[in-house]
């Protein structure tokens, strides 16, 4: 569904009709059997068949990624894993359909996509061992740091993409959200900024229908997300979040309208969460096991596997080689993640403010004080078991 493919300024009236607004059907590409689809059928397949057997590569090992982190999390070598199963096509699809110069603004749910655009792994995860960085170099990799607090990332895409802009960069910036960010203020203000100053940004949010456990029916009220782009005075577009052919073809769109000065764009992508929130979550408490039954036969990465398959360009060949990468990955994970790193509890206090208040430096006197007295006791407890012995 196309909310509003061009602002119409020229006085012809609103240029929607209020039977597009209240369809919320979303565009697809491949229906979940892997069967071609309709509305995007003639203009979608701008790819390669080179182009779709990498997409299909990037979410074979986004997918093993995304299992051996929730795995590591039980084994207690990351704190915490929010898991993107099942929500590969927007994560890998979004992030392929933009140029290594466009900036990619991500949350805490999208390290897939960070592995996508080629960020080492590892780094990828070093928010979720518990570091106070994210590992990698956001400069290099025109990533800014994965986001916690929720939609900050939103104003933030929206001021690089003016300063692009003004500064005559055909860059695009691009903000992940989740459907629960959308009811946060900081949101609203990263599209309506946007939309004023028709900054090139595409404002993605991933409806996986929860907000570790509010359901979408208590998130709004809205027949789609989509539509608050009409509030905005933006192009708004919904699209099925597990056709990864659909979604890169809707982000390199808006892509293509922000680089041609035409501003903005919402795209809410409808997908599912497979997983728990994070392991700290039991989804099974707010949600039955029927629904993701229904959701499991939309998986993404088996949806395109069919049709490629059926198309005859997944030989069998192709599909052992991308196992192997991503048992391969999988394995340096394991090893990389299995030591334990250098930390520096100094580090805690070290890049809060450039001059440390006097509460920090009391906070860390008294870490230090705490961390003395347990290496004297430590040293203690040696040398009467030496005694005795
Ligand atoms: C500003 C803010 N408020 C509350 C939270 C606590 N919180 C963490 S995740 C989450 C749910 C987010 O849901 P959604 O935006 O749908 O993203 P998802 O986790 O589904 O990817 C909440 C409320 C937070 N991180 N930041
Ligand atoms: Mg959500």
């Amino acid at each position: 569904m196309t909310v509003l493919a061009t602002p119409d300024k020229t006085g012809s009236g609103f240029p929607l009709g209020f039977d597009t607004i209240l369809d919320p059907s979303p565009l697809q590409y491949l229906d979940e059997h892997g069967a071609l689809s309709g509305a995007l059928r003639d203009d979608a397949l701008e790819l390669e068949p080179k182009e779709l057997l990498a997409t299909w590569r990037a979410m074979v090992i986004g997918r093993r990624f995304d299992v051996q982190a929730t795995t590591m999390v039980r084994q207690g070598r990351l704190a915490v894993y929010p898991s993107s199963f099942g929500q590969e096509a927007c994560e890998i699809g979004a992030i392929l359909a933009l140029r290594s110069t466009d900036w990619f603004f991500p949350t805490y749910r999208d390290c897939v996509s960070l592995v996508t655009r080629g960020i080492d792994p590892v780094q990828t995860l070093t928010l979720l061992r518990g570091d106070w960085h994210c590992g990698y170099d956001p400069q290099q990799w025109r990533t800014a740091p994965q986001t916690t607090p929720l939609a900050t990332q939103g104003p933030h895409a929206a001021g690089l993409a003016l300063a692009a802009k003004l500064a005559g960069e055909d860059t695009v910036a691009l903000a992940f959200c989740g459907d629960g960010g959308t009811s946060e203020g900081d949101f609203h203000e990263a599209l309506n900024f946007a939309a004023v100053y028709q900054a090139p940004a595409i404002f993605f949010v991933q409806n996986n229908q929860y907000a570790i456990s509010v359901p979408l029916a208590k998130q709004t009220h809205a027949a789609a997300l989509a539509h608050k782009a009409v509030g905005y005075g933006m192009a708004g577009v919904r699209v099925d979040g597990n056709d990864v052919i659909a979604v890169r073809h809707v982000v390199a769109e808006a892509a293509e309208r922000a680089r041609r000065g035409q501003g903005p764009t919402l795209i809410e992508a409808v997908t599912y969460r497979m997983q728990a929130h994070t392991n700290a979550d039991d989804a099974s408490r707010y949600r039955d096991e029927s629904e993701v039954e229904y959701w499991k036969v939309r998986d993404p990465l088996a949806r395109l596997q069919t049709y490629l398959r059926a198309a005859g360009l997944l030989t069998d060949e192709v599909v052992a080689e991308a196992n192997q990468a991503a048992e391969d990955l999988a394995a340096e994970m394991r090893a990389r993640l299995g030591q334990e790193p250098e930390v520096d509890h100094r580090e805690l206090f070290a890049h809060v403010y450039a001059e440390p208040t006097p509460q920090l430096l009391e906070q860390a006197a008294a870490l230090q004080a705490e961390l003395d007295a347990e290496q004297l006791d430590a040293e203690q407890s040696d040398a009467e078991s030496e005694a005795g012995r």
